[in-house]
């Protein structure tokens, strides 16, 4: 259709991503401490929800996202256990996190929630097409290190690992540049696969494809344990394959944008979620429709408060076109953070027994996440701190106004410098957590109101250390860079993102300690790009989650 509005956005297809994808991550991390569990049906429960559940129950009609009594009814053997405590899934991820990373030449491996990873690697793969030998092409042997030639894995190179998508054959087009970089990228995604299965016991899914969207939209496709390649050798081949996801399956557009193309596009149908399996509405179906256009989505997308340029990147994605970049890694948190909710705490001595809860799961995580084995050729591993937060908050829930009937979501927040004998990694966490909350938490409390007792119930609190320095090569300086100037502040991005429902509705004193507004992990770590306030609760719910947490509130707990 010639409708100069309409122009097509040119896809640029010279990069190679990788998009990692942990299989039933949650359930694989307990299956990993209890090998037991794999054979069984298995589901993690936060909240009353499913947070997922392993293949095992999946093939019993069990499915992620659904309420506890459902996922029983469909199978009555499923083993439920609780994962409220988001730490070892954080470690755990963390881990993968560092061998992928340790695989890039160029850095560029960037998190999105706790279990996808993408990572671009065109230099890798450039590097062994530069270097490829026609003549043995069975017996190839990929290189992974520039510094040294043995340093690598044999492949055969007359086929691509994994399944295929896109073009019609999957023969491998030896003249084109472009099927040759994927034809690499798929041997090397197949490599750090199963690096990621034996050396750390986590099967994933991989997506490669010349772009983050299609890599991840590639990734899907074929779950779990698998790979795909979209080979794009032809424009038609990439819109015939994002055409046929349904809209709320593309990734980064919204719940909002959804919902806004649903109506515009399906007036005559009953208003309907887009982001439910039921909604039909394709991302072909807008991509084709006659009145859909970059400057058409601007107008319906646009306006105060919408993304800048809204209706070129929606009109890009509906393509297939994704020019944003793997960003590269960034290991430094900007503060780590550790809260909990209640149901209320009564008096001064259960709040100060949750503190050195708290403070224990702070230290601890202070000590993974900015403490490294400094290892020199000549010395002993010495373990040091790669950076030192220097301000330490506290933060309870605002005292409740007199025109909210239930709790109050808001917060209130005191801060002090953080005590350097945190920092001791020769003594043990829990004494210096209990002096730490004598000595610099409690009064911090006592601030809220002039020295006395909170006068209202305490049904959250969270502690909070910020304002990292970097270590600079001798810890002993402690000078470094003040990089909190660096990263955005993240406090009101990550807090409201877990299936949590609001604190009247928790059962009894402790509802499970999560971290919180953690952390230099950026937001999308958490896969919370996108969301909205709940209308039942006021928490900012990704989009993605948003249909499974209002069912949880139509439902009610368990
Ligand atoms: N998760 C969550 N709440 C959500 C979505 C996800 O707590 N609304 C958690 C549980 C998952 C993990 O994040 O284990 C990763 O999410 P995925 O959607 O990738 O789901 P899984 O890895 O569990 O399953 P799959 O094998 O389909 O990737
Ligand atoms: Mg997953």
């Amino acid at each position: 259709m010639d409708r100069p509005a309409a122009k097509s956005p040119k896809r640029k297809d010279d990069r190679v991503i990788l998009q990692f994808d942990y299989d039933c991550f949650y359930a694989s991390v307990f299956e990993n401490q209890n090998p037991a569990l794999k054979s069984v049906p298995l589901g993690v429960r936060q909240k009353g929800i499913l947070a997922t559940c392993n293949y095992v129950a999946r093939a019993r009609g069990v499915s992620k996202l659904t309420q506890i009594s459902v996922a029983k009814k469909a199978c009555p053997e499923l083993v439920i256990v609780d994962g409220e405590d988001l730490t070892p899934f954080r470690d755990v991820s963390k881990k993968l996190y560092r061998l992928l990373k340790s695989h890039s030449w160029n850095g560029k491996v960037e998190r999105l929630g706790l279990d996808e990873v993408f990572m671009d690697v065109t230099d890798i793969v450039d590097y062994n097409i530069f270097f490829l030998n026609r003549a043995s092409l069975s017996t190839s042997f990929f290189c992974l290190s520039r510094n040294d030639p043995e340093q690598g894995f044999p492949c055969d190179l007359t086929h691509f690992a994994g399944c295929v998508e896109g073009a019609s054959s999957d023969t491998v087009d030896f003249d084109s540049p472009l099927c040759l970089r994927l034809l690499l990228g798929s041997h090397l995604a197949n490599y750090l696969r199963m690096k990621l299965e034996n050396d750390r016991g986590f099967t994933s899914t991989c997506g490669i494809a010349t772009n983050k969207l299609l890599s991840k939209l590639a990734g899907n496709r074929n779950k779990p344990r698998n790979q795909t390649t979209l080979l794009s050798l032809r424009d038609e081949d990439v819109t015939t394959f994002v055409d046929g996801h349904s809209l709320r399956q593309v990734p980064w557009i919204g719940y909002k944008t959804s919902k806004l193309l649903h109506s515009k596009l399906l007036p005559d149908l009953p208003p309907q979620d887009p982001m439910t399996p039921e909604c039909k509405l394709t991302a072909g179906d807008v991509r084709t429709h006659p009145e859909i256009s970059a400057a058409s989505l601007e107008v319906l997308l646009g306006g105060p408060g919408a993304e800048k340029g809204i209706g070129q990147r929606v009109w890009s994605l509906l393509h297939g076109v994704d020019d944003t970049e793997v960003k590269p890694a960034n290991d430094i948190p900007t503060q780590i953070s550790i809260e909990d909710t209640y149901r209320g705490l009564d008096g001064i001595g259960c709040i100060t027994d949750e503190l050195r809860k708290i403070a224990r799961s702070l230290l601890r995580r202070m000590r993974v996440d900015l403490v490294i084995d400094d290892e020199s050729p000549h010395k002993e591993a010495v373990r040091r701190w790669v950076a030192r937060p220097k301000t330490l908050r506290l933060s309870v829930n605002a005292p409740p106004t007199d025109k909210e009937e239930h709790h109050s979501f808001s917060r209130v927040s005191r801060s002090a410098p953080l005590p350097n004998f945190v920092f001791s990694l020769k003594e043990d966490v829990g004494e210096l957590a209990d002096r730490l909350v004598d000595e610099a938490v409690l009064p911090l409390l006592r601030k809220f109101q002039g020295g006395r007792e909170l006068t209202w119930e305490v049904s959250l609190l969270n502690i909070c250390v910020a304002n990292m320095v970097l270590a600079g090569s001798d810890d002993a300086s402690g000078s470094g860079r003040d990089i909190s100037v660096m990263f955005k502040t993240q406090d009101d991005v990550l807090r409201p993102f877990r299936v949590a429902p609001p604190p009247e509705k928790d059962k009894g004193a402790e509802s499970g300690e999560v971290e919180a507004d953690d952390d230099g992990w950026d937001p999308e770590w958490d896969g919370f790009i996108d969301g909205e306030p709940c209308s039942q609760c006021g928490y900012r719910i990704p989009y993605f989650a948003l249909a499974a947490h209002l069912r949880y509130h139509e439902l009610g707990d368990e």
